[in-house]
C-alpha cells in the first residue's frame, strides 16, 4: 500500500520507513528536517555517525533495489502543499511520527514550550483537517506516549488500552456503566501536547469518521534494526544529551565512556520501555490491523516492559562496572511510582519482545563503546529544568 512517512527521518522514524519498504510498501517520507536543525542549535550530535537524508536515501536504494519517496515538508506550517500531496499521492495510511518529542527541551524556555505547542498540535490538526478536505479514506497511524495516563499512582490499578470503564452514580441511586477515555495526567509541556492530540483524534473521528490507531508508546531504546545495519549510511541516530537522550540509552552510553550513571533523585521513578525492533514491528502490525469504517480510535499500549529508573541503572551498572550518582532531579515528577500496563493487544498480534536481557550487552558492545569517541561529556548533564525550584536544585553544589 502507498504509506506516508511523516518524521520519517527521526530515531523511529527512519528504521521503520524502512521496514516498511522492505515489507513491500510504497512508502514517502515526509519531515521537515527540524530534528537535524535542533541538533546544530543545541550545538549536539548523534552519538552514531548519520548520513544525510539524500544519503540514506540513495544508500536504500543500492540496497532495495527500488527508491523510496521524500518531501521536504514542515506539516505545521505548510498546510496547503500538504493537501496537494495527499491529493496527489492517495496514501492509504499515514504513519505520524512528525513532533517534537523531547520532555526536556520543550521546558526548557517559554520559546521551546511555544514551539512544542504549536509545532504538535498545528502537525496534527493540520493532518486530520487536509484528509478531511481531501476526502480520502486514509488510516492514521500515530505516535503518541505512554505517558499520557501519567505517571502518579495508579494505585495498583492496571491502565488499560486506552479506554477506562467507569460506573457512573445517579440521584435515584442507580450507577451505569460507560467506556471513556483514560483520564490525562501529563507530565511535560511536551507530553501535554499528546493528550491534546488524543482529544483531536477523538473528535475527528466522532465527526468525520477518520480512522485513527493510536500508539501510546513508551521508552524507546535501541539504535539499529537488522535492515539499518545492512549500510552505514543508513545507520539510525542515537541521542545521548541532556535534552533528547533518553533514560536507557544514555546510562548504556555513560557507561561505555566511564561517566557516572545520571539518575535523577532516588531512581524509584518508574517507567515503560521498548526495543526499536520492537516498536518498528509494532507500527507493521498496526498498519496491517486497521480500524474498520465507523470504529473508534484504537488504542494501543506499545511497550514490553515496566522498570524503575534505579533499577535500571543497577542492572547497566552490573554488566559494566559503572557507577551510579543520584543526582538532584530537574523534573517535577513523583519520586516514586507504581505502573502495571496491559499491553495484550499487540501481543496477540504476534509481537514477540526483545527483553532488556536479550539486548543491553549488544547496545552497550556494539553501538555505545563503538562510537564513545564521538561522545562530548559537556553534553551529558540534564540542564533544562521544570521550575525554577527545580533550576535552584540542580544549580546548588553537591
Ligand atoms: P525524532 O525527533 O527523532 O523524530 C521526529 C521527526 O519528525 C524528525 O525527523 C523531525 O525532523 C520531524 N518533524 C518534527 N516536526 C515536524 C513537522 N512539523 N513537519 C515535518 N516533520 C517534522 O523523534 P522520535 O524519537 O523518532 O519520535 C517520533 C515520534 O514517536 C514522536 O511523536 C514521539 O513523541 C513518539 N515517541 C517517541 C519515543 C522515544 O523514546 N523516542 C517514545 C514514545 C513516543
Ligand atoms: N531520567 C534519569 N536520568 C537521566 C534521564 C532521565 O533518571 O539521565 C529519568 C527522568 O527523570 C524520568 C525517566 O528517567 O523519570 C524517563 O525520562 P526519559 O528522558 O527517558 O523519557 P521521557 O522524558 O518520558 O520521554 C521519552 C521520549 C518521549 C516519549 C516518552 C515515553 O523522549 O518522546 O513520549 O519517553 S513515556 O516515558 O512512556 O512517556
Amino acid at each position: 500500500m502507498k504509506v506516508f512517512v511523516l518524521g520519517g527521518d527521526g530515531f523511529c522514524g527512519w528504521p521503520c520507513a524502512v521496514n516498511l519498504a522492505d515489507a513491500g510498501h510504497d512508502v514517502v517520507i515526509v519531515d521537515n528536517l527540524s530534528r537535524r536543525k535542533i541538533d546544530i542549535d543545541l550545538g549536539v550530535e548523534s552519538l552514531t555517525p548519520i548520513a544525510t537524508i539524500q544519503e540514506r536515501l540513495r544508500a536504500w536504494e543500492q540496497v532495495a533495489g527500488k527508491p523510496m519517496g521524500f518531501v521536504h515538508l514542515d506539516i505545521a506550517q505548510e498546510y496547503d502543499r500538504l493537501l496537494e500531496l495527499l491529493r496527489s499521492e492517495r496514501p492509504e495510511a499515514v504513519v505520524h511520527f512528525a513532533e517534537q518529542r523531547a520532555a526536556p527541551y520543550s521546558m526548557k524556555s517559554s520559546a521551546t514550550k511555544r514551539y512544542t505547542v504549536d509545532n504538535n498540535v498545528n502537525g496534527t490538526h493540520n493532518l486530520l483537517a487536509a484528509i478531511v478536505e481531501s476526502g480520502l479514506d486514509v488510516h492514521i497511524v500515530h505516535l503518541g506516549t505512554m505517558g499520557v495516563y501519567g505517571y502518579g499512582s495508579h494505585r495498583g490499578a492496571t491502565i488499560p488500552e486506552g479506554y477506562l470503564t467507569v460506573e457512573v452514580p445517579q440521584p435515584d441511586g442507580t450507577r451505569f456503566t460507560e467506556k471513556i477515555l483514560h483520564p490525562t495526567d501529563p507530565g511535560s509541556v511536551y507530553h501535554m501536547t499528546k493528550t491534546l492530540d488524543q482529544l483531536l483524534f477523538f473528535y475527528y473521528n466522532k465527526n468525520d469518521g477518520i480512522r485513527v490507531t493510536d500508539l501510546h508508546q513508551g521508552i524507546v531504546w535501541g539504535t539499529n534494526t537488522e535492515l539499518t545495519e545492512k549500510d552505514p549510511r543508513l545507520t539510525n541516530r542515537f541521542d545521548y544529551d541532556g535534552d533528547y537522550g533518553t533514560v536507557l540509552n544514555r546510562f548504556l552510553m555513560q557507561a561505555a565512556i566511564g561517566y557516572p550513571l545520571t539518575v535523577h533523585g532516588t531512581g524509584g521513578q518508574t517507567r515503560a520501555f521498548i526495543h526499536i525492533r520492537d516498536s518498528v514491528r509494532c507500527v507493521q502490525l498496526a498498519l496491517e490491523h486497521p480500524p474498520t469504517s465507523g470504529e473508534k480510535v484504537k488504542i494501543f499500549n506499545q511497550m514490553t516492559e515496566s522498570h524503575q529508573v534505579g533499577d535500571l541503572a543497577r542492572k547497566v551498572a552490573a554488566l559494566t562496572g559503572a557507577e551510579i550518582n543520584c543526582l538532584p532531579n530537574p523534573r517535577k515528577e513523583a519520586i516514586e511510582n507504581d505502573l502495571i500496563v496491559d499491553n495484550r493487544c499487540f501481543i496477540e498480534l504476534g509481537l514477540k519482545p526483545t527483553t532488556l536481557d536479550d539486548g543491553l550487552l549488544a547496545e552497550v558492545v556494539d553501538v555505545a563503546r563503538r562510537w564513545a569517541d564521538r561522545c562530548d561529556r559537556s553534553r551529558i548533564p540534564c540542564l533544562s529544568a521544570w521550575t525554577s525550584r527545580q533550576a535552584e536544585a540542580i544549580k546548588a553544589p553537591a
